[in-house]
């Protein structure tokens, strides 16, 4: 009998900034999902600590935070036996890899970055370049393992973009080299906005009041969706132009409970806003409890963080030496051995 080939799993690629507390909208947006394809898919996860970088960091505060994103990929369940879990910086290839995608990237696709403007504007004392390249260091990690999907938020669907077209100008400038990758966006939640802006994303580096952090206590919780901004004509309708707030939050309990919007309008419209609400913090308490408790154990174990942080960092650095010898060769660069 013929043997049949066993099929490669193909690759999934995603990171989290270290930058402070992750809240419910990296968990929706992305870490959830991370878990979900977990299996079906050959997976890296990766703590991006330079990218943390372009925004001024407390160097003792960055090296907890980097630690505690990483005990959160554990606490979802992540399996770092399966899954590569490792920082960014202990693999030197994303940075080699951003440099040479740096110099074929243009400046004006990256003067268009939405990202780029909102943080500039809120970082005007620091406009650095490193926050103005950041796009090619993201395409950068993607394309240095050969990734074919990317699980993110909406808000990373121009900096993906850019990572598509930089594997294809690449491969057509000097030969077949990367895969071009594809985003995997949730079909709910892929945007949750801040709880008191509802028209601006949640944003870890926003205010407290705006966002649920993902090791917030319950009645934290409860007390921050209580206060979330909502319209005063206490129908629960989802109708995200006219009434973001309220939408916000049924995309949140939606996301949650697997109930679409329909299901929900039934089941609370005519109830006010306030037995919603509660529901809504009832609903994120339950999906919250269980992680939090394994993350209390998880980041109390650093010896066993330091055995995932290089046992994972020295598996990526083997994979991404395959694509830059390739890189490497292609742009011209000698070998060291001639
Ligand atoms: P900062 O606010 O510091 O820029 P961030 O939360 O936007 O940080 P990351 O922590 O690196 O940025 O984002 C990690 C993942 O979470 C990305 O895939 C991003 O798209 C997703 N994400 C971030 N904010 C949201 C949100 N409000 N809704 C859905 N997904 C989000
Ligand atoms: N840019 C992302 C974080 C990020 C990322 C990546 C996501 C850096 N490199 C590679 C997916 C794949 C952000 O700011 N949320």
């Amino acid at each position: 009998m013929e043997q049949t080939q066993v099929e490669r799993k193909k690759r999934l690629f995603s990171g989290i900034q270290p930058t402070g507390t992750l809240t419910l909208g990296n968990y929706i947006g992305a870490l959830r999902n991370f878990k979900l394809l977990e299996d079906q898919y050959d997976c890296l996860f990766s703590v991006v600590d330079l990218h943390a970088l372009t925004v001024r960091q407390d160097p003792a505060q960055l090296r907890k935070n980097c630690l505690k994103v990483m005990s959160l990929f554990l606490a979802v369940g992540l399996d770092p036996d399966k899954s590569l879990i490792y920082f960014q910086s202990h693999v030197s290839g994303h940075a080699e890899l951003g440099w040479i995608l740096d110099c074929i990237t243009y400046m004006g696709e990256l003067s268009r970055m939405t990202q780029f403007k909102d943080k500039s504007a809120r970082h005007a004392d620091n406009i650095n370049a490193g926050l103005f390249t950041y796009p090619s260091l993201m395409a950068a990690d993607i394309l240095l393992y050969q990734s074919d999907m990317v699980p993110i938020g909406a808000d990373q669907k121009q900096h993906l973009e850019l990572a598509r077209n930089l594997a294809e100008r690449f491969n057509s400038v000097y030969g077949e080299t990367f895969v071009v990758p594809d985003g995997y966006f949730p079909k709910v939640g892929a945007r949750i906005m801040s709880l008191q802006e509802p028209t601006r994303k949640m944003s870890k580096s926003d205010p407290e009041d705006t966002y649920i952090a993902l090791l917030d206590e319950p009645n934290i919780i409860r007390k921050k969706l209580r206060r979330a901004q909502t319209d005063c004509d206490n129908s629960v309708v989802f109708d995200p132009e006219n009434k973001p707030g309220i939408s916000n939050l049924m995309s949140i309990f939606s996301a949650v409970t697997g109930k679409n919007m329909d299901e929900i309008t039934a089941e609370y419209d005519g109830r006010g806003y306030g037995a919603f609400k509660d529901a809504v913090a009832d609903a994120v308490i339950a999906e919250l409890e269980p992680i939090q408790a394994r993350y209390a154990k998880i980041s109390a174990d650093k010896a066993y963080l330091a055995e995932v942080m290089t046992k994972n960092a020295e598996r990526a650095n083997a994979l991404a030496q395959r694509t830059l010898l390739k890189v490497r060769r292609k742009v011209g660069l000698a070998a060291l051995k001639l």
